[in-house]
């Protein structure tokens, strides 16, 4: 299985959470922001994730992959699930973004490795984010609309192996935006949520972004 990947999308991180909690191989192919060829040429269209299966279909959506590599095997996201995580994920949600985008385009990552690839996405993303240096120097504003959110989050987090005690979707839910949002240089989470990133991740063994 091959995944068509940007280092920074949390939708791809979704996918390569599941096969890593599975122990699937996965071949991580990451896509330069400018090489809109190599989606086109799969998919007919421009979108990432997309994941290739062994015999060579692909799917477009991250929730069908999560569920696809899942229920291979013995399924490991078995746990409940409860709607008071995935209303905190729609709320993280709704700020994570002012906090993340002006940052990505930062970043020393592969989907951005020449100059070209990431002036593309910053082009890309001019229309939904026209500022993204104010959006930066705004960052204590939005910190102080996200951190409610992750108190709540801490108050809900029911073991640091999985949010709620057995692994399940609403671990797929949250911790691609924790890995998102720690981008942020200098955020703390509050205790139970940074126990739970810190034994995530290196359950997963997929490095954190970097910070700034
Ligand atoms: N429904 C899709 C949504 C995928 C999606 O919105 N992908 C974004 C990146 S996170 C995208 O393709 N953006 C267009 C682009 O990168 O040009 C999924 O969950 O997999």
């Amino acid at each position: 299985m091959k995944l068509l990947m940007f280092e920074h999308c949390s939708l791809c991180f979704r996918v390569r959470m599941a096969a890593r909690l599975k122990d699937i191989p996965l071949v991580e192919q990451v896509v330069e922001d400018d090489d809109s060829a190599v989606m086109v040429d799969l998919v007919g269209r421009r979108v990432i994730p997309i994941l290739v299966r062994d015999d060579g279909t692909p799917m477009l959506e991250s929730w069908d992959m999560v569920n696809y590599i899942d229920a291979i095997g013995t399924p490991v996201l078995t746990g409940p699930e409860r709607p008071e995580i995935a209303k905190i994920a729609e709320q993280l949600l709704e700020v994570t973004p002012y906090l993340t985008m002006p940052r990505y385009g930062l970043l020393p990552l592969p989907e951005f490795r020449t100059r070209a690839a990431r002036d593309h996405f910053l082009v890309r993303k001019r229309d939904a984010y026209p500022d993204m240096q104010a959006l930066r120097a705004r960052t204590r504003d939005y910190l102080s609309r996200l951190m409610p959110i992750l108190d709540d989050l801490a108050a809900n987090v029911q073991s640091p192996t999985a949010i709620n005690g057995t692994l399940s979707r609403d671990d797929i839910r949250i911790l691609p935006l924790l890995r998102s949002v720690a981008v942020v240089e200098g955020l703390e989470f509050p205790g139970p949520v940074d126990a739970y990133f810190a034994t995530m991740m290196a359950q997963l063994q997929i490095p954190p972004l970097p910070t700034v």
